[in-house]
């Protein structure tokens, strides 16, 4: 994998990709707050090519952004863009396409385990993984607010959410995927919310919450915002749809 970073990290080197983007942390808590206020689902879909498990769709920079565009018509309150090229078919590519025609947030969603990856393009958010990072995390934290970016730092159970909640991270998102064993069960955010609750009722902090993976309908959706999500992360669901926006609207409304 560092070969690969170190690899991708050398044909990026030579391009200035966007260098004149800010990104913008404040447009995404905003842009999720005041979707709720309208009494709608604060949707982030994802550019979602493949699972380590199946191919969903085939997604060049030109379907990526005619899909990313009929996903923020359709009312999304961000776009996520997989980056990863080896499982989900990803490239960094795709992710600028994005981040240049369309307005919403954008989040690069990667295996980040090298700083040399937050050199490699500009995103609103970039997701650090809880279990990857381990007792790095704040590190890593603080180097993405440093580069520009605000980091989404996903964690899938108790132990990983307690590393979180004792670093400087202000979004926190759950995976309902078990990525050990692929299991999906949406009940894990269900578990885990109140202990960010707790957290912060207690500490007199605000974690905004982003219930990820296995949401499907507009019953699942429901369920994630009771449970107490600010937004909710939808992939596949969406992606392999022939009808993107009617799809995306359908969850938001
Ligand atoms: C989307 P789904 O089940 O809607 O397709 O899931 C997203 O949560 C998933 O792609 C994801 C992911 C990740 C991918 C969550 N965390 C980390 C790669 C790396």
């Amino acid at each position: 994998t560092e070969n690969r970073v170190k690899e991708l990290y050398k044909i990026k080197n030579n391009e200035t990709p966007l260098e004149s983007f800010t990104p913008n942390t404040q447009k995404i808590i905003d842009s999720i707050l005041s979707k709720k206020q309208k009494g709608k689902a604060p949707i982030i879909s994802e550019v979602k090519p493949a699972s380590p498990s199946m191919k969903i769709r085939e997604i060049d920079p030109t379907e990526a952004k005619r899909i990313a565009t009929e996903m923020e018509k359709a009312g999304a309150v961000a776009i996520s863009v997989l980056t990863e090229p080896e499982f989900f078919d990803g490239s960094i590519d795709n992710l600028m396409e994005v981040r240049k025609n369309i307005s919403l947030p954008v989040l690069r969603k990667d295996f980040i385990i090298d700083k040399i990856q937050f050199d490699e393009v500009k995103s609103d958010l970039i997701l650090l993984i809880a279990g990857l990072l381990n007792e790095k995390l704040e590190e890593f934290i603080q180097h993405a607010r440093s580069k520009g970016f605000e980091p989404l730092v996903e964690v899938h159970n108790k132990e990983e959410l307690l590393n979180a909640l004792d670093t400087s991270a202000r979004i926190i998102g759950i995976n309902n995927r078990n990525l050990t064993t692929m299991q999906v069960d949406i009940a894990t955010t269900e578990e885990l919310i109140p202990i960010i609750k707790e957290h912060d009722r207690i500490s007199d902090t605000e974690h905004l919450i982003i219930s990820e993976s296995g949401v499907h309908n507009a019953d699942d959706v429901r369920r994630m915002i009771s449970a107490g999500a600010d937004a909710i992360l939808i992939g596949t669901s969406i992606v392999k749809n022939d009808d993107i926006y009617n799809k995306t609207k359908e969850l938001v409304d």
